[in-house]
C-alpha cells in the first residue's frame, strides 16, 4: 500500500487528538494510503520527545522549517494555536505539502485568503479541522436537511458554552491575549458554530454582534502553564485580558433564515456544550454535543396524537461513518470525529473525493467572525461581501 509521511507541528491537546486519528483511521476505514507518523515538531525538546515516544512518532525536530523542507514529508499537520497557522501553512503549501490544519483558521480573513491562494496555486489538498461536521448525528442532520425533511428553514439557534475561565484566578493564558488568539470565544467557539451553520443552513449575509468582558485582569501565566508556547505576557502580577469573554451574534442567511450564536467560557457548569436547534416548515432538529450520539427530530407530518420530538440514536449502520465502528447502541465519542476527518483527508489526498471544510470554507468563516467583531465595535449590522 502507498504510504504518506506526516510531519506534525504541535504536540499538546490537538497533537494528541490528531496522532490518535492518524493511527486509528487505517484500522477502521478503507484508506487509499497508510499514514506514517514520521516526525513530530515542537519547541520544548523534552516534552516533544515524551510525546513522540508515547504516540510512536519516528523522529523529532524542534525547527518547523526543517520539517517542511524535507522531501520525504507529504502532509503537514498544523496542531498549533491560531497565530502560528499562517506562516506554517504558507510555507508548507509553497513546498507542495498537503495540509491538515487545526481551527480557527487564522488571525484574520486577510491571512485566510492568502493561505487559500497559496494552496490553490500549489495544488495541495487543504483541510481545516472543524471536526464536528464528522460527528455522525450532525452528518445525519445534514443528510436529513438535504432530503427535505425540514422543508423551508426558518431558524438556526446555536450556543457553544464552556466554563473553564469562570475563576478570576485562572491565569492569563495565550487564549486570553489578542496577540496570540485574536479573539476569545468568537474565534475559538463561534468558528465551530459558524462552520456548522454554513454546512447545515447556508451562507450568512448580515451579522449583528454584542461582545463583553467579565474579568478584565488576570494573574500572569508562568512559563510552565503555557508549555512551549511563549504567551505574550508571563511572569508574576496581573495583566489585562485583551479578548472578549462572551459573544452573541444575530445573523441573516442568504436563503432567508435567521439565526443566533451564543459563545461563552462563563457558562458555569457547561463543559463543552455545543448545541443547535433548526426549525423548518416540515420539521425540526436539535443537537447537543454533550449527548453527541443523539439527534432530536420533530416531524410535523406525524399524526397529531403522536407528534413530539423523538430521539434518534445515531448509531445504526445506515448512519454516516457508523458501519465502520460498533453494533447499534455502542456509542462513539469526541475522538472519533478526528478519526473520520483523518480518513476523509487521506481519500482527498489520493484524489478520491474533495474534502470540506477546507481553506475556502475557512475564509468564509473568518469573514463572518470578523464581521461580528466589527459589528460589536461599531454597534452596527455588518453585511458580508
Ligand atoms: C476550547 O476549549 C476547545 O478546546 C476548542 O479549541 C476546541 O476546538 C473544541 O473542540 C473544544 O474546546
Amino acid at each position: 500500500m502507498k504510504t504518506l509521511n506526516i510531519g506534525i507541528i504541535g504536540y499538546k491537546f490537538m497533537g494528541k487528538a490528531h496522532s490518535n486519528a492518524w493511527k486509528k483511521a487505517p484500522l477502521f476505514f478503507e484508506v487509499p494510503a497508510q499514514p506514517v507518523l514520521k516526525v513530530a515538531c515542537g519547541r520544548n525538546e523534552s516534552q516533544l520527545k515524551a510525546f513522540a515516544q508515547k504516540w510512536h512518532w519516528e523522529q523529532t525536530e524542534t525547527d518547523w522549517k526543517k520539517v517542511i523542507s524535507r522531501s520525504d514529508i507529504d502532509i503537514i499537520d498544523i496542531a498549533l494555536p491560531q497565530h502560528l497557522h499562517y506562516e506554517v501553512a504558507i510555507a508548507a503549501a509553497a513546498a507542495g505539502k498537503h495540509i491538515f490544519c487545526e481551527k480557527p483558521m487564522a488571525m484574520t480573513a486577510l491571512q485566510a485568503a492568502e493561505m487559500l491562494r497559496v494552496c490553490t496555486e500549489n495544488k495541495v489538498t487543504h483541510y481545516l479541522n472543524h471536526n464536528y461536521r464528522r460527528v455522525p448525528a450532525i452528518a445525519l442532520a445534514k443528510q436529513m436537511i438535504e432530503e427535505g425533511a425540514l422543508g423551508r428553514i426558518f431558524h438556526w439557534r446555536a450556543a457553544y458554552q464552556q466554563d473553564w475561565i469562570v475563576d478570576p484566578e485562572f491565569p492569563l493564558s495565550w487564549q486570553l491575549q489578542k496577540e496570540t488568539a485574536q479573539a476569545g470565544p468568537q474565534w475559538d467557539l463561534n468558528s465551530h458554530a459558524v462552520d456548522l451553520a454554513h454546512y447545515l443552513i447556508g451562507a450568512i449575509k448580515t451579522v449583528s454582534c454584542l461582545t463583553t468582558g467579565f474579568i478584565t485582569e488576570r494573574p500572569l501565566a508562568s512559563e510552565d502553564s503555557v508549555g512551549n508556547l511563549k504567551a505574550t505576557a508571563t511572569g508574576t502580577g496581573k495583566g489585562p485580558v485583551t479578548v472578549e469573554d462572551a459573544a452573541l451574534m444575530m445573523v441573516q442567511f442568504e436563503n432567508g433564515a435567521i439565526g443566533s450564536f451564543e459563545a461563552s467560557r462563563f457558562a458555569t457548569g457547561r463543559k463543552n456544550k455545543l448545541s443547535f436547534e433548526i426549525y423548518g416548515s416540515k420539521g425540526s432538529l436539535a443537537f447537543d454535543l454533550e449527548r453527541m450520539n443523539e439527534l432530536q427530530y420533530y416531524n410535523a407530518d406525524d399524526p397529531p396524537h403522536a407528534r413530539g420530538f423523538r430521539t434518534i440514536l445515531a448509531t445504526e449502520s445506515v448512519h454516516p461513518y457508523i458501519s465502520n465502528w460498533w453494533p447499534p447502541g455502542h456509542i462513539i465519542g469526541y475522538e472519533h470525529s478526528f478519526i473520520h476527518a483523518a480518513a476523509d483527508f487521506l481519500k482527498a489526498v489520493a484524489g478520491q473525493e474533495p474534502i470540506a471544510p477546507n481553506f475556502h470554507d475557512g475564509l468564509q468563516i473568518m469573514r463572518v467572525l470578523e464581521a461580528g467583531l466589527l459589528s460589536a465595535q461599531n454597534k452596527q449590522q455588518v453585511t458580508i461581501h
